[in-house]
């Protein structure tokens, strides 16, 4: 169901894109925390055709412009490697569809932002891993993505959230969250906060090793969990990465560590509970490999040597962000029930400690 006050505002855009067909289904669509997304059907002349229609949280996307820009320079981009290879340019890659008056987006008469996509048919989006084949092919699909963007003028892209894995500026946000305590929830959370405050120390290695050059500045997707990606449905293979709205300069750790902190999960990022919580050692080793197949001998033995250290650092970060949420009192995910930030936020921390104690047999499966 779409909601009435949504829905006026969706009939001025689905007119400003003066789409062919009738429209016969609109309703909303995916899992995301952020954007609200929909899909449209439409029956036409040639058959039916699906859109993926999002209103842009443009609270936390600033400038939805910028971000439009990146993302159709990125898919053009993408689009002519995938030509190259003589694969489905309609399926592997998003594809931007223009308003009837050729912008990227529409600002709606309430001042929301909008923008479509053709809908990716006969796909399957997972939250969590089914088989280690498939988890392989996500990590051999991000290893590839960072490394056809490679060559990407990293200079022309907007940061479309600054600072978005800076994990010492995240701690700084966290500490803000616990001082203002917004929601009055902070001495339920008590143990959540000491332990995410004594991390401290870890949270700058990575951006201790950026600023000493020692580290490679790479385009890179930033979102990496499972659930952005789409497989194809009768293969089951990975076909196309989607949710490019973070496409920025970043470290190869970030891609790698956000997919550990989801995939190779042994629950859900918002399971209750705690003892179905570990991380997952073969599911690591095997996501390590994938992506070091996907990268093609391009990291280099510094990152290699670290990705032990982003698989942490992201699930950690993560953790601090949706605790400082839930302190915030929920303004930034979208939530589904009361703690669910919580919830999610316990999940992360249980994954660190679990990273920790297994800390050793990950850094052998980086050296295999
Ligand atoms: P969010 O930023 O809120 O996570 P996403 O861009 O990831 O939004 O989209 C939410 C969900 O919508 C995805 O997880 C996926 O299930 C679905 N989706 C998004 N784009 C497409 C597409 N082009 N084709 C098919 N499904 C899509
Ligand atoms: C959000 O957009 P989505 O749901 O794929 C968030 C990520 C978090 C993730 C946690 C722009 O991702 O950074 O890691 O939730 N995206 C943004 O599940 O903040
Ligand atoms: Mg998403």
């Amino acid at each position: 169901m779409v909601q009435n006050s949504t829905c006026e505002q969706m009939n001025e855009v689905i007119d400003a894109y003066a789409l062919e067909g009738t429209l016969t289904h609109q309703n909303p669509h995916g899992n995301g925390h952020i954007n609200d997304t929909f899909l449209l059907t439409y029956d036409t002349p040639d058959g039916v055709r699906k859109y993926i229609l999002q209103r842009m949280n443009h609270t936390i996307f600033k400038n939805p412009q910028a971000l439009m820009e990146n993302i159709s320079r990125v898919t053009d981009y993408l689009r002519q490697g995938i030509i190259r290879r003589g694969g489905d340019s309609e399926r592997e890659t998003l594809n931007v569809i223009r308003t009837a008056g050729g912008d990227s987006y529409y600002q709606d008469s309430a001042g929301n932002y909008w923008r479509m996509f053709l809908f990716i048919e006969d796909t399957i989006c997972l939250d969590q891993v089914e088989n280690p084949e498939e988890f392989y092919d996500s990590a051999v699909a991000f290893g590839s993505f960072q490394r056809m963007l490679a060559d990407y003028p990293a200079h022309t892209l907007h940061e479309t959230i600054p600072n978005f894995h800076n994990t010492p500026s995240r701690f700084q946000d966290f500490c803000k969250a616990v001082k203002r305590n917004a929601s009055g929830r902070a001495h339920l959370v008590q143990q959540e906060i000491d332990f995410a405050l004594s991390k401290e120390s870890d949270t700058h290695v990575l951006t201790d090793l950026l600023a000493r050059g020692e580290l490679p500045l790479r385009v890179t997707h930033n979102d990496t969990k499972l659930n952005n990606i789409l497989f194809d449905r009768s293969t089951r293979k990975a076909l196309c990465i989607i949710d490019l709205d973070t496409v920025m300069p970043g470290l190869s750790l970030y891609d790698f560590g956000d997919s550990i902190r989801t995939g190779a999960s042994t629950g859900a990022e918002d399971e209750q509970d705690l003892s179905k919580i570990e991380l997952d050692l073969n599911l690591y080793e095997t996501f390590t490999k994938g992506f070091l197949a996907g990268c093609q001998g391009s990291l280099t033995n510094r990152e290699i040597e670290l990705l032990p250290m982003g698989a942490k650092l992201m699930t950690y970060e993560c953790g601090i962000r949706f605790l400082a949420d839930y302190l915030d009192g929920d303004v930034y995910y979208k939530i589904h029930r009361e703690g669910h930030n919580l919830d999610r936020a316990r999940t992360q921390f249980k994954l660190v400690a679990d990273m920790e104690r297994k800390w050793d047999a990950m850094c052998a499966a980086a050296k295999r």
